[in-house]
């Protein structure tokens, strides 16, 4: 069955919207806006094209969109297939010699221009990098006991600045240079964080699977101060998978970024209503 064509009510609503959106516009011309897409929140086909849409809007308006993505989910799927089942400790996954070249070969390799290939067909200009590229992201190993996963010590953003200039999108797979040329492989939320310290960020959008931050009740919070967040974590409300995200939001807050969001990126525009409808989506971060 083919869709009936619009009627004049459909563009005239259309127009309305499009007029009622140009204050909101307006509000984060120039800002710049890094969003973590993680590997639950990525899902089909469909949704990655949304998503790539979203960001190229957001480009058109003004914004500069930086995106750090994640992909655990696609590495447990080709280790799998290598018989090999990963361990975790506190959320990290623990990286031998083998796993780090699978972890390097999936999130830049696949996962990424997977991205940058989905930005690109919506018409934006996209590019693929990791945080090897111009010494973007400088490593310590985090804990001997996790191998080869590193802690960004140093985040070098002169070539975000130039791909900036040029109206390109990066799209960055967290994975970082150590000073011995070893290869980290860094969460995708710390990697978000400390590159969004480095551009002193308008915004840091985590894009997970959960709605937000919840209070005891299981109420998603609309906004909420880094010192309630510390009180919530004391007392238990916050637990769990939530906690490197809290972490990762506070840190970037100390670390410049003037906002965090944590909201579900399997929403439909998730990014859009965040940015440009006065209730927002998830909890907002903020002093
Ligand atoms: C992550 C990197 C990918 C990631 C990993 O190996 O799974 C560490 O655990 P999500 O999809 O955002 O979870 N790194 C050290 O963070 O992916």
């Amino acid at each position: 069955m083919t869709e009936s064509p619009p009627s004049t009510e459909d563009w005239a609503a259309t127009a309305r919207t499009l007029s009622q959106a140009l204050p909101l516009f307006r509000r984060y011309a120039g800002a710049t806006v890094v969003i973590k897409l993680g590997g639950h929140a990525m899902g089909s086909a469909g949704a990655m094209a949304s998503f790539a849409r979203d960001i190229v809007l957001m480009s058109h308006v003004g914004i500069n969109p930086v995106i750090v993505h994640g992909g655990g989910p696609m590495i447990n799927e080709v280790l799998k297939a290598q018989g090999v089942v990963s361990e975790f400790i506190n959320g990290k996954r623990v990286t031998d010699e083998a796993t780090i070249g699978v972890v390097e070969m999936v999130l830049s390799g696949l996962v990424g221009k997977r991205i940058v290939q989905a930005i690109n067909a919506e018409g934006g200009r996209a590019i693929g990098i990791s945080g090897k590229d111009a010494q973007l992201m400088v490593c310590e190993q985090t804990d001997p006991s996790l191998g080869f996963v590193g802690t960004p010590v140093e985040c070098d953003p002169t070539f975000l600045h130039h791909l900036k200039d040029s109206k390109t999108i990066p799209v960055i797979a967290p994975i970082g240079t150590g000073r011995n040329g070893e290869t980290f492989n860094v969460n995708g939320d710390t990697a978000a964080g400390a590159i969004a310290a480095s551009l002193n960020a308008d915004r840091l959008l985590l894009l997970t699977d959960v709605a937000g931050v919840k209070d005891a009740t299981g109420e998603v919070i609309s906004e909420i101060t880094p010192d309630a967040i510390r009180d919530l974590t004391a007392d238990g409300t916050i637990s769990g998978g939530m906690i490197p995200k809290t972490e990762t939001a506070l840190a970037a807050i100390e670390g410049g970024v003037r906002a965090v969001v944590i909201l579900d990126g399997r929403a439909p525009h998730a990014c859009l209503l965040e940015l440009y409808t006065t209730q927002g989506a998830g909890t907002l971060i903020r002093t």
